[in-house]
């Protein structure tokens, strides 16, 4: 009995990888079915068998060598031009095996890389859930909790990544507390930057994501009991404000604020204004900004750290730094531009001037290998000091080339971040500490310095969402790499077994990392949302021509155009 179709299953199925999607192995098998049928008719009592690798044929004989003996047998049979023909159908699928394998490889990575970062959420969650449910802050080791303003900073925070991870279970529970329980008439003082970046903007983002009012109404209360703030005679805000009593005031020893903090609530401050058709929001924060782009005491666009709340002068003048206490200044000059749909050219003026600025006065490298890191001046004196803070900038870099901005912005970002990079790697246990020194005498041996109080890392997320940046706009993989092994290392180092992730105090000793207990909010808001953007391959999940990311991480829409 002829059985053209069984000949070809019958070689098809030892010679195909059992890898090769069931799909094309069935359309050959059907081709092959089809084509031999055309120059064999079957006749009545011919009998036509089609079998799929990996799947069990009744049809077939158990014996393996029998099968062997009769598939050579059956091959033999066949014509040369029959043989022809499936040779050339087999390279074919061959090669087209070979050019898929990367993209198979690279889908089961991503999924893998994804599961992990859902996985380390999930155990965060768990051990706040368990030990710190509605409190601030999880403290792991002691299984307990620390409160800074007693509102579910951490549950608050992590909404909108929940909503992200895809974590529904998750996400429910926390709206469910933040619609019974969370209450922002508390007799608390708060501060205005921390209170804004990650209450109000988890609050505007989680509505944005989900549609769901709720989370509106609750971004209106708290933004409208923050605005006491501003009620100062420069219109330079306070840094607390009692949000039960509508009261604010500057810290006990200054009547100071922090630069970096009064110009970086503007993203959340003005989409409160869009969304409730309220522009006093808008007013009060671009105020700030206006009396800022016309200050003295800047350095080619470099900011000073404080500014006085009664007169609206710079005050500490002659210490410029990309770190603490000016970082997000820059950050948001960029980010209003873009947030505002690229009109605004003030803000975009004050940025471009700033990394100038950078380039001219903070820009060094270090020996013996020329990493570019961005250090810090003190009254006309270089100090070559770079916070993990700073990591910001290569990603913000990449976000202004992305949107038109020079593109030596890029090969900027490029070379910090790889700076970054080493930040974690040259360490003992692949985490970045606080702060690092560079070294810039010829015959150093080694780039990076720690000093002994600057060891800790607390789950900070700046180099993670550089990453995250870099790899959506050159699709460069060694980018998702670099923040897998620091995710590792995260949680290698960092995890606590009964839930939960803590700072350290030492990230050069593997044997002894030294945990803090205690888990920033910012990791679940920021750290663990960047890692998971930063292994996706859907450029759709977050766009960034669709919104822009708040400095905690909160995406909040880029208005749409009305021109
Ligand atoms: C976060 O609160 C924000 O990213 C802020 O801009 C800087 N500090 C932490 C994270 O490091």
């Amino acid at each position: 009995m002829y059985q053209p179709a069984s000949h070809a299953s019958c070689i098809l199925s030892g010679l195909i990888s059992p890898h090769l999607p069931h799909s094309s192995y069935s359309s050959l098998c059907l081709f092959l079915q089809g084509w031999v049928t055309d120059m064999h008719p079957p006749s009545r009592q011919d009998y036509v068998s089609i079998s799929f690798a990996g799947q069990g044929s009744e049809g077939y004989n158990n014996s393996k060598q029998w099968r062997r003996q009769s598939c050579w047998r059956k091959w033999n049979q066949l014509s040369r031009l029959q043989r022809s023909l499936i040779i050339f159908v087999l390279i074919l699928l061959l090669i087209c095996g070979i050019a898929s394998y990367p993209a198979v490889t690279e889908h089961l990575n991503e999924t893998s890389r994804l599961e992990a970062v859902q996985a380390a959420f999930r155990h965060a969650w768990k051990g706040y859930k368990n030990f710190a449910w509605g409190h601030d802050e999880l403290r792991p080791l002691s299984k307990s909790y620390s409160e800074w303003f007693g509102l579910g900073l951490t549950l608050i925070d992590a909404l909108d990544t929940m909503w992200i991870l895809g974590l529904k279970e998750e996400f429910e529970e926390a709206k469910a507390w933040v619609a019974t329980e969370l209450t922002f008439n508390k007799n608390v003082d708060v501060n205005l930057f921390e209170s804004t970046i990650r209450i109000l903007g988890g609050l505007l983002s989680t509505h944005h994501l989900t549609g769901d009012t709720m989370f509106l109404d609750k971004a209106k209360d708290i933004g409208s009991r923050l605005m006491s703030a501003f009620n100062t005679p420069s219109k330079i805000p306070y840094s607390d404000v009692n949000i039960g009593k509508g009261t604010a005031h500057p810290p006990r020893w200054t009547s100071d604020s922090t630069v970096a903090e009064v110009t970086s609530i503007q993203l959340e401050f003005r989409e409160l204004a869009r969304l409730t058709q309220e522009p006093h929001y808008q007013d009060a924060v671009a105020e700030v900004m206006k009396q800022v782009h016309k200050l003295d005491g800047k350095l080619d666009g470099l900011v000073p750290m404080f500014i006085n709340t009664n007169n609206g002068q710079f005050t500490h003048q002659g210490i410029y730094t990309l770190g603490a206490r000016a970082d997000s200044y820059y950050e948001y000059l960029l980010k209003q531009w873009i947030q505002g749909g690229k009109k605004e050219n003030q803000l975009l003026e004050d940025y471009l001037q700033a990394i100038e600025g950078v380039k001219k006065n903070l820009l060094q490298k270090s020996s013996p290998n020329g990493l570019t890191f961005v250090g810090e001046l003190s009254h006309g004196q270089f100090s070559p000091k770079m916070d993990h803070l700073v990591c910001f900038l290569p990603g913000t870099l990449a976000l202004g080339a992305h949107n038109g901005l020079p593109a030596d912005h890029m090969d900027l970002a490029k070379q910090l971040m790889e700076t970054c990079y080493q930040m974690y790697v040259q360490m003992e246990t692949g985490l970045s500490p606080e702060i690092v020194h560079f070294n810039m005498h010829q015959g150093s041996t080694r780039d990076i310095d720690v000093k002994l109080a600057d060891r800790h890392n607390l789950l900070r997320p700046e180099t993670v969402e550089s990453l995250f940046y870099l790899y959506r706009f050159t699709k460069d993989r060694k980018y998702q790499d670099w923040g897998y092994e620091i995710f590792q290392n995260f949680n290698k180092y960092t995890k606590v077994s009964s839930g939960g992730y803590t700072s350290i105090n030492n990230v050069r000793d593997p044997d002894y990392p030294s945990p803090r207990d205690k888990m920033e909010s910012f990791f679940l808001g920021e750290t663990l949302k960047y890692l998971y953007l930063l292994f996706s391959d859907d450029p759709n999940l977050i766009s960034l021509d669709q919104y822009v990311f708040n400095t905690e991480a909160h995406p909040l829409p880029i208005w749409p155009s009305t021109a």
